[in-house]
């Protein structure tokens, strides 16, 4: 039975299905388009075929987590949240939302293996040189105080674990109410080599080159 191409199987023999209560990476592990016709028969998970078709051309990195599939998407178009939330609903899904230090290490090794996930530059106002990764789930409810008020996931779940960058959430300017993977170094630096696992709060109008799916 010929192997998928840039399918990685970390635990499991050629031509066999790994558990799907192994945590881990399933995709490869660089971001690749995925042919839906060349995964049927050989992917049995539902949900990877679900968001393979729902988000034709984009490349992806998937794995597992706890039984659920987080899917790392790469857009070749800098997007807003808004845009991040409607191909989030088209699939079924929900932006991923992060309660445990395991769980949000698992979803950055989904996107810190390539800079196509990242939106990087250098802002001369604050003298830093930064790193804006995926979209995920974090939401302000409009009442909450700023700016460390009423955070929770915009699929209604608390928030029992944040992983705030340092000084944030700052409310940098108004309406700074969604978030996303965000981490800096001081000046001008060559930022490739930093893994980013910390969030930053941002605003409808900011953008960045990906984001993250997670389905139960
Ligand atoms: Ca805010
Ligand atoms: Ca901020």
């Amino acid at each position: 039975m010929p192997q998928h191409p840039g399918r990685w199987r970390p635990t499991a023999p050629t031509g066999t299905r790994p558990s799907p209560n192994v945590d881990g990476i399933y995709s490869a592990t660089k971001p690749r388009e995925y042919d839906i016709d060349d995964l049927r028969g050989l992917e049995t998970d539902a949900r990877v075929l679900k968001a393979v078709g729902c988000l034709p051309h984009y490349h992806m990195v998937y794995g597992m987590f706890q039984s659920h599939l987080y899917v790392a998407v790469q857009s070749p178009v800098y997007v807003q949240a808004s845009t991040a939330q409607f191909w989030t609903k088209l699939c079924g899904a929900h932006l991923a939302t992060i309660s445990s230090e395991a769980e949000n290490e698992f979803v950055a090794s989904l996107f810190n293996s390539d800079e196509s996930f990242f939106n990087s530059g250098y802002d001369p106002r604050g003298s830093v040189s930064y790193k804006m990764g995926p979209w995920i789930g974090l939401a302000q409810a409009p009442q909450g105080k700023e700016p460390r008020g009423g955070w929770h996931w915009d699929n209604g779940e608390p928030m029992v674990y944040s992983k705030w960058f340092a000084n944030m959430p700052n409310e940098n300017k108004q309406g700074d109410d969604v978030g996303m993977y965000y981490a800096h170094r001081e000046g001008k630096a060559d930022v490739r080599s930093l893994r980013v696992t910390t969030w930053d709060d941002m605003g409808p109008l900011d953008s960045t080159s990906s984001f993250v799916l997670e389905f139960e």
